[in-house]
């Protein structure tokens, strides 16, 4: 126990600069997991549909508990209807009645204004649709700024449909610039020829370029801002609720969609298959989760009732790796565990795992983890002007560094959530924050952290003998098969650090080493499309034998890099 007196003694000296020096150890160590830095997706805050997913127009299928008109509008003086009497699929079981005044002559039809608006930019669209009722004509689809009316994409398609049965329509267009979000998606056709009548529209696409150009894609963007590092979702409110496999999968007009935990409907068009393309064209190892029995909203079942779940989980492992000999779930002990921290929280979690038992076919998996709040209990929100702060990043930073000096029994750990639609979030704060505009992307200050560790992993963590105890620095050392060395430093205190690395039985080592740096203030964040922090690169000249030297400043991660020559 210190005395308040000590405690301001601490604290004045803690302003002052430090110096500390590692010796990396070139013998011994333990193998790190390589899959230690992950990606957690599960569909929240709008992350899979209006988020990663390509697809850009909302309640296309009207799916979900209430889907109503939502994100609909009438354009041309049309009447718009959610038609439970006409369905495309035994899927989907509503369609969009346009219904159509005595009398109209002019172009007529709707509109749908996506996810808080409908991202424009110069671009090719891809856009499906289906159609029935008596139609042969011109359909223009555009592409239109809300309250400017300005038209950044116009197309035409001639289109035959009959009211026997629907007509599936699929074409491109090329769009300009928008400057902001606020655009809308229109299907408009000629009123004349369906004065007095209706038409019925169903499963509404539009589609930019997507990820690796594939079909029912992710979104090109996203997948960029989301490749440079690696959920709950699926368990449903009640066991009925819950993520069910096989209905994600096939043709889009074949699945359901569901009512998702978080108060919006999922369409599953990003489904089973198209997660794992993502996986693929990321070079991402999947982590297949499957239902335990657990639901969000209780409603447990275990024993033997879990039976027909394990018989799912088994026919799903069929599915997916093309075998019909699984009569057995993989063995293998692991525990999922998620922290959701303040930073002193984190801080205090670092050694968690140096005293675990280590038990021959037991891992842990940090299936979620997170700084949400502050020390004073703030939720952090992108929303307000606590978004996610440095201190809180850097408590992260330190909590990964334990989380790599054991991961020879953490296997596999991943942040959560990793990604939010600006303004439809409910659990704030993601890793990464998306809107409707131009440059959609942010990276929060967490984001940056996950990318500076996660290319910087070696195979064999090191051992390190250090002149200072851990706190305020913490620190791990690994190596890669191919000579390099990686030194990550967390400094979580109020003072400038300058630290040495030497790695003094290296041979062949360049002089030559890199640093890169993040830091600011405790309360820093990045906001909304502002990044004011993000690492900053250095060269640093030095030998393995006489150390290299780098200053940590305050709230600062440092991640040191030598090479061989
Ligand atoms: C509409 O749904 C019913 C089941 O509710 C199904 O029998 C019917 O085939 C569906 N219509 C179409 C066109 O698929
Ligand atoms: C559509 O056209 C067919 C064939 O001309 C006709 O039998 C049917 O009544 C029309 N349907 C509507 C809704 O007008
Ligand atoms: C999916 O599998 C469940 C059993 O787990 C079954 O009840 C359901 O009918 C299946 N759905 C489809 C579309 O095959
Ligand atoms: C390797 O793991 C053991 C626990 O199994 C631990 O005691 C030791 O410190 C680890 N060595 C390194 C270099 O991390
Ligand atoms: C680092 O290694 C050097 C050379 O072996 C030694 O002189 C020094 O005391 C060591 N420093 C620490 C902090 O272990
Ligand atoms: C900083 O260094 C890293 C690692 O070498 C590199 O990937 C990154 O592109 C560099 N960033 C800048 C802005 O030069
Ligand atoms: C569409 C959606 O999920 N909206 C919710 C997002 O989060 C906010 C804030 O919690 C809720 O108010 C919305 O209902
Ligand atoms: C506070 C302090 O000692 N800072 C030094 C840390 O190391 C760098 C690089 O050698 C110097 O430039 C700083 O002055």
């Amino acid at each position: 126990m210190f005395s308040s007196a000590s405690l301001l003694l601490l604290t004045s000296f803690v302003t002052s600069a430090y110096s500390a020096t590692f010796n990396v150890s070139t013998t011994g160590g333990n193998a790190s997991s390589p899959l230690l830095y992950g990606l957690m997706f599960e569909d929240i805050n709008n992350s899979g549909d209006g988020g990663i997913h390509g697809q850009l127009l909302k309640n296309n299928g009207f799916q979900g508990d209430s889907p109503g008109l939502t994100a609909y509008a009438s354009v041309g003086g049309t009447s718009l209807s959610q038609d439970t009497t006409v369905n495309l699929t035994t899927a989907i079981q509503s369609s969009l009645k346009v219904s159509v005044p005595s009398g109209t002559t002019a172009s007529v039809g709707f509109s749908n204004s996506g996810y808080g608006g409908v991202p424009v930019n110069a671009g090719t669209y891809a856009n499906y649709f289906y159609i029935k009722g008596n139609y042969s004509g011109t359909v223009t689809l555009r592409l239109v700024g809300s309250t400017s009316g300005t038209v950044f994409a116009s197309h035409d398609v001639t289109v035959t449909s009959s009211s026997a049965k629907w007509t599936y329509v699929e074409t491109s267009f090329t769009a300009s610039q928008s400057s902001d979000r606020s655009n809308v998606w229109q299907l408009l056709f000629d009123g004349s020829k369906v004065a007095g009548s209706a038409l019925w529209f169903d499963l509404v696409q539009s589609f930019p370029a997507t990820y690796h150009g594939r079909f029912n894609g992710i979104r090109n963007d996203v997948g960029e801002f989301l490749e440079a590092i690696g959920g709950s979702s699926w368990e449903g409110g009640s066991p009925g609720a819950r993520w069910n496999w096989n209905e994600t999968i096939g043709p889009l007009e074949n699945r359901p969609g569901r009512q998702g935990d978080w108060s919006y409907p999922n369409t599953d068009a990003l489904g089973l298959m198209e997660y794992l393309q993502w996986c693929d064209d990321m070079s991402l190892t999947p982590v297949l989760a499957i239902w335990s029995g657990l639901s969000l909203g209780g409603g447990i079942i275990s024993g033997t009732a879990l039976t027909p779940y394990v018989e799912d989980a088994l026919n799903e492992l069929e599915f997916l790796l093309g075998s019909t000999s699984t009569t057995t779930l993989p063995s293998g002990i692991w525990t999922d565990i998620h922290h959701y921290e303040s930073p002193s929280g984190f801080v205090s979690s670092f050694n968690e795992f140096d005293n675990y038992p280590r038990i021959p076919g037991y891992g842990i998996f940090v299936g979620e983890y997170a700084n949400t709040e502050t020390d004073s209990g703030t939720q952090l929100l992108w929303s307000n002007t606590a978004a996610k702060q440095v201190q809180g990043a850097i408590s992260e930073a330190v909590y990964m560094i334990g989380l790599e000096r054991n991961s020879d029994l953490v296997k596999l750990a991943s942040y959560a959530p990793i990604l939010e639609h600006f303004g439809l979030a409910e659990w704030p704060p993601d890793l990464v924050g998306l809107s409707s505009a131009p440059n959609p992307l942010t990276g929060s200050i967490s984001y940056y952290v996950q990318k500076l560790f996660s290319t910087a992993r070696g195979d064999t963590i090191r051992a390190v003998s250090a002149d200072v105890d851990f706190g305020p620095l913490y620190w791990v050392a690994s190596s890669t098969t191919r000579g390099k060395w990686y030194v990550k430093i967390a400094n979580y205190g109020m003072a400038s650090q300058n630290a040495t690395v030497k790695i003094p039985s290296a041979s062949g080592l360049s002089g030559t080493a890199a640093v890169q740096v993040l830091s600011g203030s405790a309360g820093t964040s990045n906001g909304p499309a502002a990044v004011s922090v993000q690492p900053v690169n250095s060269t640093l000249t030095g030998s393995a034998t006489a150390g290299w030297t780098f200053d940590i400043p305050a709230y600062g991660v440092a991640v040191f890099t030598a090479s061989p020559a």
